[in-house]
């Protein structure tokens, strides 16, 4: 224990708990402002839209949807250390530490007022935390200035505020424990409120979902994979990968939910929820993917979505000659550029309300976000989008295009083994093997395993619901014993075989065959 009474150590522990004032105080006052405009949420949206794209690949390729906990984790030891750092320099020499907690102060407040819809009132939780933390700050490096006995403390130190009434460590930790607590209170007090304050969870509990005018086509019996342990064929809500750049869901109340579309269109229009709630709507099952899936990754997801077609919208709003892409944004500044001509075709691109016979989850965009059939989510996909622009790929590019993604993407075909997993241990004899392909607006017809590099064998294909669903596929193995590869890849519906070169996620998508080593005893 005799590290933590030196005075290094105490003040640095100072500077700790002040940080946590900071924050927790901003936590607590912005529950009174904008959703979630406090620091913690915005230096990591920051951070986030900092990413180059090959740090997000690694955190998605790492960590998986994990991602965002990561992120937290890594902001959290980085401020404890700037907060250990800062601790120690004010004690040192005041004014520098005054200094570096300002400093601090103003990248915090410049990360929140540059969010998406941020007013610049929305700094005030921000600065009245720094406030709040440099007093506790004060009043804690002061107690450590004035401390009797310290034969530690360095000279320049020892010598400041020698007016002032000399203290104990005991005073100085039980200053310490009573700021720790207000902190944890505030941020505690704050999260509550901010709950309470919030019933867009409630709204989205009792919203009924319209009967569409057009149902999904009937799906077929078949579709589930002959082989137990593959992924269901419809994948429930609950287990629906999520992949955005939101640290906190945007919670958008849907009575004051508007889409604009506007730019290069002859009729600007304005929906509400309401008007979609009341126009003719359609239901179809859709698999969308993630660029960032790496091969045999599980970044798709199948669902059933009801959403009033784009192009219905795009036909009122008159696209004008030259238009090419519409940017659409969502209401915590993501953006994505989709062709435009996929949304006026007839692959049914939707804003979507309802996911699998409910509304939409929160995380996967309620009350409305697009779904695109046939491209990847980051060029398509919008989540809690409130803005549709008819522009030009030539005028504007969107948020990942402008990380170093492409500004097309297309989804490549791709094929996976689920059954058996990789570096599973089987016993042999009959194993049976499945999984998953797609390719979806061209469909699959074909999936083929390749047994240690032997030759390529059909697997027996599941129904297919549309080309624009994944399609299962099953194959019985007659396995011996030893160590064996097994390699897949997928036909599509034109004929094209799955490319067997490989390619990174970055910047279009992954390719290549994937291969799974199993031990067959
Ligand atoms: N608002 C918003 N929408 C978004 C994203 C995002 O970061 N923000 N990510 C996109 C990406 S990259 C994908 S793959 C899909 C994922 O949708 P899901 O989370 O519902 O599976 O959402 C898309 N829509
Ligand atoms: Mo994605």
């Amino acid at each position: 224990m005799k590290w933590i009474n030196g005075p290094t150590a105490m003040a640095a522990l100072a500077g700790v708990v002040a940080a946590a004032v900071v924050l927790s105080v901003a936590e607590l006052i912005g529950a009174f402002f904008t959703a979630r405009a406090t620091p913690v949420l915005a230096l990591g949206s920051t951070f986030i839209d900092f990413t180059p794209p090959w740090l997000k690949d690694f955190a998605i390729a790492t960590f998986g949807t994990g991602d965002k906990a990561a992120l937290f984790v890594g902001m959290g030891l980085t401020i404890f250390l700037l907060a250990c750092v800062l601790g120690v320099v004010a004690y040192r020499k005041w004014a520098l530490g005054v200094a570096g907690v300002l400093l601090m102060g103003a990248v915090m407040v410049a990360s929140v007022v540059t969010r998406a819809g941020v007013k610049p009132s929305d700094a005030v939780p921000t600065l009245l935390g720094t406030l709040a933390g440099l007093a506790v700050l004060r009043l804690l490096v002061s107690r450590l200035w004035r401390l009797q006995p310290f034969p530690d403390a360095p000279a320049d130190v020892a010598a400041k505020e020698p007016e002032r009434p000399a203290t104990s460590r005991r005073a100085f930790f039980a200053s310490t424990a009573v700021a720790a607590a207000a902190a944890g209170i505030a941020a505690t007090g704050g999260r509550l409120l901010s709950a309470a304050r919030s019933n867009v969870a409630q709204a989205r509990a009792s919203l009924r979902l319209p009967v569409p005018a057009k149902a999904a086509a009937a799906l077929p019996a078949g579709l589930q994979s002959a082989t137990p342990g593959v992924t269901p064929w419809l994948t429930p809500n609950g287990d629906f990968y999520r992949i955005d750049t939101a640290l906190s869901v945007p919670e958008i109340n849907a009575a004051e939910w508007e889409l604009r579309v506007h730019g290069l269109v002859e009729q600007e229009i304005r929906l509400t929820f309401q008007d979609l709630l009341d126009a003719d709507l359609i239901e179809s099952h859709v698999t969308l993917t993630c660029v960032s899936n790496p091969v045999g990754g599980n970044l798709a997801g199948n669902a059933k979505w009801l959403g009033l077609p784009i192009r219905d919208v795009l036909s009122r709003a008159r696209p004008k000659d030259g238009a090419d892409m519409v940017l659409s944004t969502s209401i915590d500044g993501f953006s994505a550029s989709t062709p435009l001509e996929v949304l006026q075709d007839d692959r049914d691109a939707m804003l979507a309300i309802g996911m699998n016979g409910e509304p939409l989850p929160l995380e996967h965009g309620y009350p409305v976000r697009m779904v695109v059939p046939g491209l990847y989510g980051f060029v398509s996909a919008t989540k809690w989008v409130v803005d549709l622009e008819v522009t030009r790929f030539a005028d504007s590019q969107a948020y990942w295009t402008q990380r170093g993604w492409s500004e097309r993407g297309p989804i490549k075909t791709m094929a996976r083994v689920e059954v058996p997993k990789s570096f599973a241990v089987v016993k042999a004899g009959r194993v049976a093997v499945g999984g998953t392909a797609w390719a979806q607006t061209r469909g699959i017809s074909k999936v083929e395993i390749q047994i240690d590099g032997g030759e390529w064998a059909p697997a027996v294909l599941s129904e297919e619901a549309s080309v624009v669903t994944w399609r299962q596929w099953s194959f019985d193995w007659d396995a011996k014993p030893g160590a064996h590869y097994i390699k897949v890849r997928a036909t599509d519906g034109t004929g094209e075989v799955q490319t067997e070169k490989r390619a990174d996620p970055v910047p279009d998508g992954a390719s290549g065959w994937q291969s799974v080593m199993v031990t067959v005893e």
